[in-house]
């Protein structure tokens, strides 16, 4: 199920032997368009009466109610429960190592410029509740924002008829667990404009204050929403269907590298699952391998739509250097190198979100509690972009500190510089001051 194409008795251009699956989000921009004139113009009335049209159910109120998050951590079985915390616990360790210093950079007598980084005011983290329901991904989002010092963060997931209106009870005990109290149930676009302007109910008391910036994944309505309000407030990347690559020679366990694959293609029928080898023989194994697992696992149908896309695959190439050029330019969200000396491969990737090294880091260790964030690069985008981390929570702003002393040795060049570009008012600024 699992295409094998041998590249070895041709020349290939690395950046287009993989395509990627198209994913088309114009066509929501203009169903999300009313949406966002709605809840604009009727605030909370607007927003709960998409989510009924949309969820099938209306909440009592938008804003989930305490007792409702304490209730559901309460019933969370005790297993989820310490699984978890532990993975809070690594994230939370790997973040706040994350979080730069300001510095103060003395330039010359008088003269200092201060780095110094400010942690974004409020925050608003989508949590889908359709398909899959992750309350990994509300660890991923809160964790970081959390860790920059975020002082606001409001979550919002949509409400399901099963649990009275409410959002997934496992995220609600995801939410209480961080120490996250302002959650509201509602999804889909109608959730994104919510969080970009914030709204107020018909007797015109707040329920939800904008925030500055949204982050977390969705479908595509999701997404043409965040499109909309980029600029307005920040987003985090659009998320595409999620991929891992798998970089092995023969030294590589079939069964494993098979289970791997298998593993990223049941988030998606569009996910991404690539084998790039310098062995024909274990491209054969895996995808035998793959032949025995896929029967009969519980997301079959969607595993084998991903496998048999034109976006997953098995490359088998002549050279660990070409398995690295092709790696490279495909610039995949999960990497994973299983290979005789990964330290040394590794050492020519330059391209991938996240780059898991040999037998015992597979992707699902970082999807939950390695420790690393699993909100990921996706579509190429790992050419430019980092996954999410503590520092997509913060600002930089620069702080000057010049004194007369510092700024006299300066000012003859900066009227010359300001002259150049025929900006006379700008020379003036700092005549003005040595006269
Ligand atoms: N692999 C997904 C994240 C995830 N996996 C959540 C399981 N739950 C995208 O990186
Ligand atoms: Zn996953």
């Amino acid at each position: 199920m699992l295409h094998i194409t041998d590249l070895r008795p041709t020349t290939f251009d690395p950046a287009t032997v993989m395509p990627r699956a198209k994913l088309e989000i114009s066509d929501a921009s203009a169903v999300v368009e009313p949406i966002i004139d709605q809840v604009k113009a009727r605030g909370a009335e607007a927003v709960l009466d998409f989510t009924e049209q949309f969820d099938g159910v209306r909440p009592d109120n938008l804003r989930v109610p305490e007792h409702a998050m304490t209730q559901a951590l309460e019933k969370l079985e005790a297993d989820v429960r310490d699984a978890l915390e532990e993975s809070i616990a690594r994230a939370r360790a790997v973040h706040a190592a994350q979080l730069p210093p300001d510095t103060v950079v003395p330039l010359a007598d008088g003269a200092t410029v201060e780095n110094h980084w400010v942690p974004i005011q409020r925050v608003g983290l989508y949590v889908p509740g359709g398909r899959a329901v992750y309350p990994s991904s509300v660890i991923m989002n809160v964790v970081p924002a959390q860790a920059a010092g975020v002082p606001g963060i409001a979550i919002t997931s949509p409400p399901q008829a099963d649990f009275n209106g409410l959002p997934h009870p496992t995220i609600l005990a995801a939410c209480k667990l961080l120490g996250v109290e302002e959650v509201y149930a509602t999804g889909g676009a109608q959730a994104i404009a919510m969080l970009a302007l914030g709204v107020s109910d018909a007797s015109g008391a707040t329920v939800c204050e904008p925030v500055d910036l949204i982050t977390g994944p969705g479908n595509v309505y999701v997404a043409a929403a965040k499109q909309a309000f980029f600029g307005k407030v920040g987003i985090d990347a659009v998320a595409g269907p999620s991929e891992i690559l798998v970089l092995a020679d023969e030294t590589a366990n079939p069964a494993w590298v098979a289970a791997d694959l298998i593993s990223q293609s049941e988030h998606d029928p569009l996910a991404a699952s690539v084998l790039v080898t310098t062995s024909m023989d274990f491209a054969e194994a895996v995808v035998a391998q793959i032949e025995q697992q896929v029967p009969g696992a519980v997301l079959e149908d969607q595993i084998r739509e991903a496998l048999t896309g034109q976006q997953s695959g098995a490359l088998v190439v002549s050279t660990l250097e070409e398995a690295i050029d092709v790696t490279n330019a495909i610039a995949t969200e999960h990497l994973e190198i299983q290979t005789k000396d990964n330290e040394a491969v590794l050492e020519q990737i330059t391209h991938a979100g996240a780059v898991f090294l040999g037998p015992y880091a597979p992707v699902p260790l970082g999807d939950y509690s390695a420790g690393s964030n699993h909100v990921l690069p996706t579509s190429g985008t790992a050419r430019f972009s980092s996954g999410l981390n503590t520092v997509s929570f913060l600002r930089l702003q620069q702080r000057i500190r010049y004194d007369k002393a510092g700024l006299e040795p300066l000012a003859p060049g900066i009227q010359r510089l300001a002259q150049s570009e025929g900006l006379h008012a700008h020379a003036e600024a700092i005549r003005y001051r040595f006269e």
